[in-house]
């Protein structure tokens, strides 16, 4: 009688997915001056008065604009020490977070793989 005999596969693979990168989101309100989301932008954010005034200015205008995108923990703590800043001056700024969403895998995996080592915020490619 022939016996079949099976070896147990003894490698596991393991997969490695890097964390999903959080966009840090600015909104809209009819009461926080524009000179100060501007500062704001510079300060938490680290951009020069030009890129803080598109942000700023694309926010008036659209409603809500991406400031940058960051690991989780990073967007949630900007966001908030953001929010922060324009409350202690009694007005309602507002800075969210929510996780990026999928776009073309190859070219999003090079962004992610480098702003995640280094969490920077991934430069914003302006929309027309
Ligand atoms: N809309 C504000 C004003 O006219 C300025 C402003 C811009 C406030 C962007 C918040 O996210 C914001 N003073």
């Amino acid at each position: 009688m022939s016996e079949i005999t099976t070896k147990p596969r003894t490698k596991v693979r393991v997969k490695t997915e890097r964390p999903k990168l959080h966009k840090v989101i600015l909104i809209n309100d009819d009461y926080t001056p524009r000179e100060f989301v501007v500062a704001i932008l510079k300060a938490e954010f680290r951009m020069n008065e030009e890129q803080a005034y598109r942000v700023m200015i694309t926010a008036h205008k659209r409603g809500a604009c991406v400031v940058a995108v960051y690991a989780k923990d990073v967007a949630e703590t900007k966001a908030t020490r953001a929010t922060d800043a324009g409350r202690a001056k009694g007005y309602p700024l507002m800075f969210t977070t929510e996780p990026e969403e999928e776009v073309c895998p190859s070219w999003q995996s090079a962004w992610t793989g480098i702003a995640w080592r280094l969490s920077v915020p991934r430069p914003q490619i302006p929309r027309s």
